[in-house]
């Protein structure tokens, strides 16, 4: 397992629709991996393949943030919405590729996910809570979708400058 490096936005790669994944391999296994160690390591409580530089629709997440509790990875290959509520929920959201910055976004409460596991099987399961928001945060990042777009262009604008700065001062060491 190796820790990647995570792309800061404004990065082109982050704007892609990412490609869908046609079978498992020991690569994709080594990708995942590499992905649950790297979030772990954040800390986060998702992340996606481009987000890595690699662009596979493929996403990971761990929404058990009670010290203590059993860690619960989950690794989801070509993920597809089947279903979303009526009911909305507004959550403050962060990325891991736009460090310390929050905002508001509003979205359905509940999702039904299928997609394919690392062992080649369906699944489909039904998501609330925390893990139906960072699921859609992270299905997002399959379209080239950040959760900046979803804020007043103003907002938005405010952000990615401020990350601008911040990727000059890391370039600058
Ligand atoms: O996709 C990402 O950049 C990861 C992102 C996921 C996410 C957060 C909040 C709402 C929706 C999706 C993060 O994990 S940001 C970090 C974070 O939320 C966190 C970090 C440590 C403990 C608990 C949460
Ligand atoms: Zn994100």
């Amino acid at each position: 397992m190796a820790l990647r490096n995570i792309l800061i936005h404004p990065d082109p790669r982050l704007k892609k629709v990412a490609t869908p994944v046609a079978s498992v391999t020991d690569d994709l296994r080594r990708l995942a991996d590499d992905m649950l160690e790297t979030m772990y390591h954040a800390p986060g409580i998702g992340l996606a393949a481009p987000q890595v530089g690699v662009m596979d629709r493929v996403l990971v997440m761990d929404c058990v943030k009670d010290e203590g509790a059993r860690p619960d990875p989950m690794v989801l290959i070509n993920p597809k919405v089947l279903w979303t509520s009526e009911a909305r929920n507004v959550y403050e959201e962060g990325c891991l590729s736009i460090p310390e910055q929050y905002a508001e976004v509003e979205r359905p409460a509940e999702v039904e996910v299928e997609w394919m596991e690392l062992d080649g099987k369906t699944r489909r399961e039904k998501f609330d809570a925390l893990w139906a928001t960072c699921v859609q945060h992270e299905m997002d990042h399959l379209d080239g979708k950040l959760f900046i777009d979803y804020l007043r262009p103003l907002k938005r604008q405010m952000i990615t400058r401020k990350m601008q700065k911040l990727k000059r001062e890391m370039a600058r060491g």
